[in-house]
């Protein structure tokens, strides 16, 4: 069975809630997410990060990675396209923008107004990180017009992992009240039971 490694308000949310919509068994591991103030890896969890999944010999930390392995493995075809789908390429580049784009200039965002004591120091940092969120949001926003879910019609793991990410934004107050398109989104995955579990 697979084990999560689990705190709420992190990327955890994305693998619990994926498991969720799938119905796939899980053991949830609850534990405290410990802030990061210089120190990483820290967190208690078999790999220091969270999420951390564990199932027999497969230790995993990082949450597109767990998502792709928990398709592939338990999925049934479920969430995700077909490789020979057209609209595979679409979901494959909105899956890993969502963390590897979207992410880091939130996760800069946060190090500086969150984790640091002097961003009052740094307002030009500040106000740097917070354009470099409004921008990269922006191409979501963009790839949204006319569609309820990054693929069209289809709800998919695409969303998991946007769905946190904007999450994330709207929680440190930086999704902006522009992102009109953005807002009606997050909150039509937030009336998912699955996403709404997740975070609780
Ligand atoms: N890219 C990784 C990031 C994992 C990560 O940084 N998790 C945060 C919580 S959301 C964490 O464990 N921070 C503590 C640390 O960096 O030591 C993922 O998507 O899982």
């Amino acid at each position: 069975m697979i084990q999560l490694y689990y705190a709420p308000g992190t990327r955890a949310v994305r693998v619990r809630w994926l498991l969720e919509e799938l119905g796939v068994p899980y053991q949830l591991e609850r534990v405290t997410f410990k802030p990061t103030s210089g120190k990483f890896f820290i967190q208690d969890t078999p790999t220091g990060k969270i999420p951390t999944l564990v199932e027999g010999e497969t230790v995993m930390a990082e949450s597109g990675a767990m998502i792709e392995y928990i398709l592939e493995k338990h999925g049934l075809g479920r969430l995700m396209p077909a490789v020979e789908s057209l609209l595979r390429a679409r979901y494959l580049q909105w899956f890993h923008f969502a963390e590897s784009t979207a992410f880091p200039p939130l996760g800069i965002y946060v190090w500086l107004t969150v984790y640091r004591q002097d961003a009052s120091d740094h307002p030009e940092l500040v106000s740097d990180a917070r354009n470099r969120v409004t921008t990269t949001l922006q191409q979501v926003e963009d790839a949204l017009v006319n569609r309820n879910f990054l693929l069209g019609a289809e709800f998919s793991a695409a969303d998991v992992m946007m769905g946190f990410t904007l999450m994330a934004a709207d929680r440190l107050g930086v999704l902006s009240e522009e992102h009109t398109t953005l807002r009606r989104y997050l909150q039509r995955l937030l009336t998912r039971p699955a996403f709404q579990l997740a975070i609780s």
